[in-house]
């Protein structure tokens, strides 16, 4: 996999490239990386890559002569490429995008604006995909870029060292991770869950799907209703609404509120 990143300030990238798994990933040929300085390509004297909006407005407008020379040498050199841009008007990014592109396995070429936006005539002819990291309002692409690049990454076959190959599927239908613990055994009095320390991996196994389950019902819900849940999953939750209500029952029988009567 080859990222071509397009971009006003190359040296935000410097730190990216240099660390953890896209480190390693760029040492161990799993994929190639470059940053283009767009304002390599002004031709101008002050070497500008903003101008005034038509119309007028505030802000200013990446010229359409500088990126679209960039974008057409990154072509040249890079064929058979896809462009991508970054923009906050682009499709939400998500693990499926970052599935699909981590399978392409090409040149993928990353065009990071900068101000108010682009000018238009660039988008409309150069450009195959606009992609979006969510909504919120940053001030560029590079750090969506940078997002892409990561998440894509880790899904390339063997650029995750020692941990399993990433998860194929989606992450709208899975369930959060269990908890996590590691030594020591008890972190300021507070201990380990026993099972864990049990050997027992069925047990262990059991323990896991269990707190999979119950923190992704307590976090995030909205992906244990699109889940297909099975019969034992299904069961685990029944199990600890049980439990719940019967804390409640408790509650509400030996509580304060029942004692003093209110
Ligand atoms: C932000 C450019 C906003 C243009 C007030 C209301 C790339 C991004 C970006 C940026 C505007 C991404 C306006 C999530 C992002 C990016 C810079 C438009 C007009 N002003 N994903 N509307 N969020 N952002 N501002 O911001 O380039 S991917």
């Amino acid at each position: 996999m080859n990222f071509v990143v397009l971009t006003i300030f190359p040296e935000m990238f410097d730190l990216f490239w240099s660390h953890g798994i896209v480190r390693r990933a760029i040492e161990n040929k799993k994929i190639f990386t470059s940053t283009v300085n767009i304002r390599d390509f002004a031709v101008d004297r002050h070497k500008s890559t903003d101008d005034r909006p038509y119309g007028g407005g505030c802000g200013m407008v990446m010229k359409p002569g500088p990126l679209t020379a960039a974008i057409r040498s990154a072509k040249i050199e890079n064929p058979a490429s896809q462009t991508i841009f970054l923009t906050p008007q682009g499709r939400s990014f998500n693990q499926n995008i970052a599935s699909d592109l981590a399978s392409l396995n090409n040149n993928l070429i990353l065009v990071c604006g900068r101000y108010e936006g682009v000018d238009e005539r660039v988008c409309e002819r150069l450009i195959d995909f606009e992609i979006s990291i969510g909504d919120y309002v940053l001030t560029g692409g590079e750090l969506p870029a940078m997002v892409l690049i990561d998440a894509v990454t880790r899904l390339l076959p063997d650029t995750l060292g020692g941990a399993d190959s990433a998860e194929k599927d989606s992450f709208s239908d899975t369930l959060l991770e269990h908890a996590h613990y590691t030594r020591p055994g008890i972190f300021e009095e507070v201990d380990v869950p026993e099972v864990l320390l049990s050997g027992n991996h069925k047990a262990i196994d059991q323990w896991r799907l269990e707190s999979s389950l119950i923190r992704t019902f307590l976090k995030r819900p909205d992906l244990l209703e699109k889940k297909k849940l099975d019969s034992v999953e299904i069961n685990i939750l029944k199990k600890w609404c049980l439990d719940i209500e019967k804390i409640i029952r408790c509650q509400s029988l030996h509580g304060a509120d029942a004692l003093s009567g209110s």
